[in-house]
């Protein structure tokens, strides 16, 4: 099947004809194509959604927000489809798929269609000076929002909702490696009245359509979740022509673990903070630092859990690990288990390739557990973006902090610990843009959500996402 371009409401083949092929991770096999999107194309959608923009900027908050609802609706509608989508796509477990990704992306619409017509600004009276100020927050313009593919559709709308509710056109470009649920989003759209333009689909891959869209002189502002790596090369490519930035970028979190937590709920969420969706989530505790007291606990019965998780093909109902979502990404977090032992790491679990009937040529790899016995080594600095993680202990809770602290990234920690004062002194001190206590991926949309360090800069989430979106503007009146 040959995914199209969606510009101006139509799809659209891509102008030079260039395709890319997309693979279905849990066989290992080309199931269709995707365009390889150039500057015209680019310039095409750029074209589309600045038509569309004047007309857009000043539609009701009542439709647009009508209009948003009626996606999310659609969503939920089609979520069987999505999720096969999704899951064939990504290699994630249809489980996942269709509890997780495809609710949230419904979720998001559903959440932004409510926050706009909640959003206000400010005003400031200049008392004595007979003035008053008011800002107005207004629409960009034409925006970009680039995604990654781990969690594909979630991701996507995680960007567009809120570009499109508080005005803008956008430019958007989904993962080349997961481009289906983007490309069915737009059908969706279209039945649910989005006019022409507002929201225009661009596919192929970063280099070329991304690296196009990043440096288009009039698309003004570009929300980009992925690797950190790329997320430099765009701020370099952006910071001289000036434009707004949202960068969500990755992490090496620590899931930090006192002795006095309740244990069987941190050993459950332990597994899922850990393992879930591969360990290919920005917020996966792939660093687990444990107390001494209970390490040795911990690390039978950590093993254990991790031992009883069934790998398989995603498409099945029953099965906690998928595959993982390429080759080359495969091929990558293998080679960090590879260097465990000359870093003076002991894989206690996992470790290798697995082979999954009927599924043979698919990217499937055990979850695995290194202990570690520093910091310092790879495996405990660079983000593996994968099903592995390292556990090591700590003595006192200024080693825990330490540890959790000495990374270049910092996005997100877990607290496992029923201590209020330690719990205060840790959400103050570590250096991450969110903290879970007890609890981990609990997420509420309100909130802000982004990172520290070289995990990016800028939040999304609530009013955050619709301030990052919109240009605020201090009028100033004076009377007499
Ligand atoms: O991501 P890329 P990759 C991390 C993870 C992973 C590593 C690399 O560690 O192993 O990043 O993954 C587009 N201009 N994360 O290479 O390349 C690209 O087409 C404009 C963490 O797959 O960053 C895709 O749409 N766009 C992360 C998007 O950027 C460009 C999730 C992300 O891909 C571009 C994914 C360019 N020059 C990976 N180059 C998280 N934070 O959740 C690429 N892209």
């Amino acid at each position: 099947m040959k995914i199209q371009n969606y510009i101006n409401g139509e799809f659209l083949p891509p102008i030079a004809n260039g395709w890319i092929d997309n693979y279905n991770p849990a066989i290992g096999e080309v199931y269709g194509q995707i365009p390889n999107s150039t500057k015209e194309d680019v310039e095409k959608a750029y074209e589309a959604a600045e038509n569309a923009f004047a007309s857009w900027s000043n539609t009701t908050l009542a439709t647009r927000s009508k209009i948003l609802s009626k996606i999310a609706e659609l969503i939920k509608e089609k979520l069987p489809l999505l999720a096969a989508a999704e899951s064939k796509d990504n290699g994630k477990p249809i489980s996942l798929a269709k509890t997780i990704d495809i609710p949230r992306a419904a979720a998001n619409f559903q959440f932004y269609a409510n926050a706009i017509t909640q959003f206000s600004s400010e005003a400031h009276e200049s008392i004595g000076l007979n003035a008053v100020n008011f800002t107005l927050r207004q629409p960009i313009g034409v925006v970009a929002c680039i995604s990654p593919w781990n969690l594909p559709l979630y991701l996507f709308t995680w960007k567009i909702a809120p570009a499109i509710a508080s005005g803008n056109c956008v430019v958007a470009k989904p993962s080349e490696i997961t481009p289906m649920t983007a490309f069915l989003l737009a059908e969706i759209c279209n039945e649910a009245g989005l006019p022409k333009g507002v929201l225009n689909i661009v596919h192929g891959l970063g280099t070329t359509t991304g690296q196009a869209i990043v440096e288009h002189p009039n698309i003004k502002a570009i929300s980009f979740t992925g690797g950190t790596k790329t997320g430099a090369h765009i701020a370099s490519v952006a910071a001289p022509m000036f434009k707004k930035l949202s960068l969500e970028l990755g992490g090496k979190n620590p899931n930090i673990i006192f002795a006095d937590c309740d244990y069987e709920k941190m050993l459950a969420t332990t597994v899922r903070s850990s393992f879930a969706n591969q360990g290919q989530i920005c917020l996966c505790g792939s660093r687990i630092l444990v107390e001494e007291k209970i390490y040795e606990k911990f690390k039978k019965d950590f093993i254990k859990k991790v031992s009883e998780l069934k790998i398989g093909n995603p498409s099945e109902e029953n099965i906690h690990i998928g595959a993982l979502v390429s080759k080359e990404h495969l091929e990558k977090v293998k080679s960090y288990i590879d260097i465990a032992e000359d870093e003076g790491g002991k894989v206690l679990f996992g470790g290798n390739k697995v082979t999954i009937i009927d599924c043979e040529n698919g990217y499937y790899l055990q979850p695995t557990i290194i202990e570690v016995k520093s910091n310092k080594c790879r495996l405990n600095q660079e983000e593996i973006f994968g099903p592995v993680v390292t556990i090591m202990p700590f003595k006192i809770d200024e080693e825990a902090l330490q540890l959790a602290n000495d990374v270049k990234y910092g996005l997100s920690s877990t607290l496992w610990t029923n201590n209020l004062k330690r719990t205060m002194q840790f959400s103050k001190q570590l250096h991450t843009g969110i903290v879970w206590v007890n609890t981990w991926m609990l997420r509420d949309l309100r909130t802000p959500f982004g990172g520290q360090k070289a995990s990016g800069i800028g939040r999304e989430g609530g009013f955050e996402a619709l301030r990052f979106f919109t240009e605020p503007k201090n009028i100033c009146i004076q009377y007499e």
